[in-house]
């Protein structure tokens, strides 16, 4: 994240770090939002080197501090699932979206999804993750880092400066700050785009793409959560014993 600031600790309990498995520490690969017990939203894309999604990560959950080996509430699950959209393909920004199935329940509080198809132009959010601070060369933080920015029309999203590719494509929204200087970044990939809702916070989008970080003109493009909101519910469903 560009522009943002440190977060303290239990303010985002929902936030989930991806972290390769068999690498020394807590590299910043990916992120997600822990959006029940034992699911987890990211970005279809965290998945794109891999025949064997399900073995590619160690969810971590609980983490503030990446550069302390230890902190009171981090711990790691495993995935026993991944649920790559159908129409995903590595050729195409579209449907950058997927569902992680834990091997097991976790005690920490999951973000609210939003309703179906609702649009959030010119909403206040923010993002949030571990990805690269810096635009010209990654620098990575230790602290998880909180940035402001603001949804914008897709019609606008169109006529910036510099168009993303797709980013007319059902199914993405942008946000940014006009000026830049405030975007994710380089690692913040799969991570939330939140919002507030009479105190309770939403995912509205899922850190997808962007052309660079947090230029003047050019907003990040998300992958819209509440486009997408019955096809999370049909994979969430998809897990034995589960109520909602
Ligand atoms: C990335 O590579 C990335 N400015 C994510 C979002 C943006 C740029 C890069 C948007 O994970």
């Amino acid at each position: 994240v560009v522009g943002g600031e440190s977060v303290g600790y239990f303010r985002f309990p929902w936030f989930v770090a991806l972290s390769r498995r068999g690498k020394q520490g807590v590299d910043v690969t990916c992120a997600g939002s822990l959006i029940t017990d034992r699911h987890v939203l990211t970005a279809a894309h965290c998945f794109r080197r891999t025949d064997r999604p399900e073995l590619l990560y160690r969810v971590v959950l609980g983490m503030v501090d990446r550069c302390e080996a230890k902190e009171h509430r981090r711990i790691e699950m495993l995935t026993s699932r991944v649920f790559i959209h159908e129409n995903y393909t590595p050729r195409s920004t579209a449907h950058d979206i997927a569902v992680i199935e834990l091997s097991a329940p976790t005690h920490f509080m999951p973000i609210c999804l939003p309703p179906q198809s609702i649009n959030n132009a010119g909403k206040r959010a923010s993002v949030i993750g571990f990805g690269s601070t810096q635009v010209r060369r990654a620098r990575y933080p230790c602290v998880l880092q909180e940035a402001n920015v603001t949804i914008i029309t897709r019609r606008a999203c169109r006529t910036s400066r510099l168009q993303p590719k797709n980013s007319n494509v059902a199914g993405t929204l942008c946000a940014g700050v006009y000026d830049g200087g405030i975007d994710a970044c380089d690692g913040d990939s799969g991570g939330p785009l939140q919002t507030q809702y009479g105190g309770l916070f939403t995912v509205q989008g899922i850190v997808s793409f962007g052309e660079g970080c947090a230029r003047r003109k050019v907003p990040g493009v998300y992958t819209d959560v509440s486009y997408y909101r019955s096809w999370i519910d049909r994979q969430i469903s998809k897990t034995q014993h589960y109520t909602a």
